[in-house]
């Protein structure tokens, strides 16, 4: 009964519950926190709100790891703030998508505790056991059934010493990895998702989707030189049997329902190729995934800790790549930012001098794309990286486990190793939103689980909301205009000028409709190699010379 594409003119907040907004000041933000934060998010415009998990967790990984998938951890609230806070949204004609992590739960989830229980558990099949390799004994140095390094440093294979047995976690070992091969276990997830509909939701964003379907005979990995451990990735991303899955539980959850939820699935390591097939709407897959290929390119040689700059050039040719190759067939999200990323300002931009010129100019070249933009919490705001001092400020698993290996097995020197972690670290992302000038930028009233920027007296909602000059007012802009324009949303995607160093530019064609977008990315003013001409419907300097793009200028003109 309704529109089947509803989100094709949507734009999407995520909001990571425990840093956006507490309300009963354990220093944990919380649903009756976001419950009041509403009235905010619907004067910037947003349309969906994707909520990180809220879930029944021991917190491992921040709600990642998931005990109880019907049950709300009692840090964020109760099921009864979680159907008030659907409510609130649902009455401003706004819609909430929820997380759903199914490629693991936690350890200490009913279904593994039972699985755990013994080698003839009746839920034993649910995870992946396996012997020790054929000639070593439990435990000892090689054990392992396979070479895989997990994503959050180490063996991604645990032993559990009752058995001898170990088990596969791709990520933390309190994320033991479910097995999709088994159906009770696909029916157990349906089962939930069904649970969730009916309560109201209006979609999932699916966790690390593409890495359920393993190879069963599980190949070791190739190791790169130095490396520790092998990369299992080829034989568990994009399995072989991925995409009978995702139609399985279209079918068995999505099909026959009277309206369409949203579903965008998180796909590290995806390609154009893949994606194309993931999102096809003939298909019956998902509506959307999440690429990395873009967040992966200031990468250096020894990964993501070690940071380069961005070619702005190969940034450039990546995005339009993913725009052609999803011109006729699927649909792209659009996101610098999430819980996982480092700031963008801080990354791509200039989070000095040329703070708020960076900040808007970025998201200009993101929000007028072809595709569904997401927003990230503070994003709005121009929020920057943590300046985080010693290791005790971290608090994200993937970072303490790297510095730990990386200092304490590999011997770098800590310096180093903190120095790439202020880079690229994810909770970068994760200090608490600044909604004002008050202690702890209004965040809570007691003591935050992790430090508050210190610059929030400067970068807070409430000197942006309402200041034209603001990257908040900035935002509402650029949203306004995706709702007010269909050309924005459907406009036919051209790249120019794909080999400038600093200029990202190209237009949007909707019959005789075109926008021109141009921003310049870098702290250098540009000579034009052409005028944009036509009225200017977004910009982030006062009018001036169209000749020249000043240091990180964005100007967006239309004809028609
Ligand atoms: O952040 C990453 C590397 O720096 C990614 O490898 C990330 O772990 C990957 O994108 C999967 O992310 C998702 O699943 C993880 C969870 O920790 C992330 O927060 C989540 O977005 C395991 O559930």
């Amino acid at each position: 009964t309704d529109d089947p594409t509803w989100w094709r003119d949507a734009v999407v907040y995520q909001v990571y519950p425990r840093s956006f907004a507490d309300s009963d000041g354990d220093g944990i933000g919380d649903l009756r926190g976001l419950l009041d934060r509403v009235d905010y998010l619907q004067e910037l415009g947003i349309d969906v709100v994707w909520l990180s998990p809220i879930y029944a967790s021991p917190h491992d990984d921040n709600g990642y790891d998931i005990s109880d998938y019907r049950a709300i951890d009692p840090a964020f609230g109760s099921l009864d703030d979680l159907d008030a806070v659907i409510a609130a949204l649902h009455q401003r004609g706004m819609r909430l998508v929820m997380d759903l992590v199914v490629n693991h739960t936690s350890d200490e989830h009913p279904w593994f505790v039972e699985s755990a229980s013994s080698p003839s558990s009746e839920k034993r099949d649910w995870y992946w056991w396996r012997p020790p390799r054929a000639g070593f004994a439990p435990g000892e140095l090689g054990a392992e059934p396979t070479n895989w390094g997990s994503f959050f440093s180490g063996s991604a294979w645990q032993l559990d010493e009752a058995s001898g047995e170990y088990y596969l976690h791709l990520f933390s070992r309190k994320q033991p990895d479910l097995n999709w091969e088994n159906p009770e276990v696909r029916a157990a997830i349906y089962d939930m998702m069904r649970w969730w509909l009916d309560r109201g939701i209006d979609g999932f964003r699916m966790d690390v989707i593409n890495l359920i379907s393993k190879d069963p005979a599980l190949p070791d990995g190739v190791v790169a030189p130095g490396g520790l451990w092998g990369d299992g990735f080829p034989h568990y991303a994009a399995g072989p049997r991925i995409h009978e899955f995702l139609q399985e539980m279209h079918r068995e959850v999505f099909e026959g329902r009277d309206r369409h939820y949203l579903t965008i699935g998180e796909m590290p390591g995806v390609t154009i190729d893949q994606a194309r097939l993931f999102t096809d709407p003939r298909r019956r897959e998902l509506d959307m995934v999440f690429q990395f290929e873009h967040v992966g390119l200031d990468h250096g040689p020894a990964g993501k800790w070690s940071p380069a700059p961005v070619d702005i050039v190969a940034l450039k040719r990546s995005l339009a790549s993913w725009q052609e190759g999803l011109a006729d067939a699927g649909w792209n999200s659009l996101y610098w930012n999430n819980h996982d990323q480092p700031r963008v300002v801080s990354r791509f931009g200039d989070d000095g001098r040329y703070w708020f010129e960076s900040a808007t100019a970025l998201a200009t070249v993101l929000h007028l794309q072809r595709g569904t933009p997401f927003v990230y919490q503070g994003e709005e705001l121009g929020m920057t990286n943590a300046p985080f001092v010693g290791i005790e400020q971290f608090r994200d698993i993937e970072s303490l486990n790297y510095f730990a290996e990386a200092v304490e097995v590999l011997g770098q020197p800590r310096d180093e190793v903190l120095a790439g972690m202020r880079r690229a670290s994810r909770d970068n992302a994760r200090t608490p939103v600044h909604w004002s000038a008050d202690p702890h930028g209004g965040f809570t009233t007691g003591s935050p689980w992790i430090d508050v920027h210190p610059d929030f007296a400067r970068i807070n909602a409430a000197a942006q909301r309402g200041r034209p000059g603001s990257v908040f007012e900035f935002y509402r802009a650029l949203i306004a205009l995706r709702h007010g324009l269909a050309v924005v949303v459907d406009g036919d995607f051209g790249m120019l000028e794909p080999e400038h160093p600093a200029l990202f530019a190209f237009t949007r064609t909707l019959g005789a409709e075109r926008l021109t977008v141009a921003a310049n990315l870098s702290s250098e003013p540009i000579v034009m190699p052409f005028e944009p001409t036509g009225e200017t419907v977004v910009a982030n300097y006062p009018p001036g010379d169209r000749s020249i793009l000043r240091p990180w200028e964005a100007i967006v003109t239309r004809t028609t």
